[in-house]
């Protein structure tokens, strides 16, 4: 079994899509191992999105992150990473695949409804991050 973590963000918290979105992990095979609801603040944003550190969106990524509750998720699965990946596409929903739950709910690159830990090592941290 394998573990990544998944973060509902504020524009799918605040549009109702918490029970979707678990709906479809949970159709799709993952196991859910934790979850808890939070409203971050903005020292642990900085914090969790340390590699965006300097790039021109990083202001507002803090601000949207910060503007109302966010569900970090735990998750289980054979192959979890690369699968949930997968089934979120790409970070732009424009740019999203077909059938993929950002093409299918996300508004826009910033308020693009979840986040996907993109690496085993990088689940690795984010997990500790928000469930020790
Ligand atoms: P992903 O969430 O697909 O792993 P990252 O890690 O490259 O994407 O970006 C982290 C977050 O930063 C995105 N989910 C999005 O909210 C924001 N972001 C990334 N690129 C842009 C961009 N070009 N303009 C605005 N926001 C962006």
């Amino acid at each position: 079994m394998e573990r990544t973590l998944l973060i509902i963000k504020p524009d799918a918290v605040e549009r109702n899509l918490i029970g979707h979105i678990i709906g479809r992990l949970e159709k799709a095979g993952f196991n859910i191992a934790d979850m808890r609801m939070e409203h971050l603040t903005v020292e642990s944003v900085r914090r969790f999105y340390d590699v965006h550190q300097g790039k021109p969106f990083f202001e507002d990524l803090v601000d949207f992150m910060t503007s109302g509750p966010v569900l970090p998720v735990l998750l289980e699965k054979a192959n979890a990473v690369a699968d949930l990946r997968v089934l979120i596409g790409a970070t732009d929903p424009a740019q999203a695949a077909s059938g993929t739950l950002r093409q299918e709910i996300a508004l826009d690159v910033q308020k693009n409804s979840v986040h996907a830990s993109d690496s085993k090592e990088t689940a690795a941290r984010e997990i500790a991050f928000f469930f020790g």
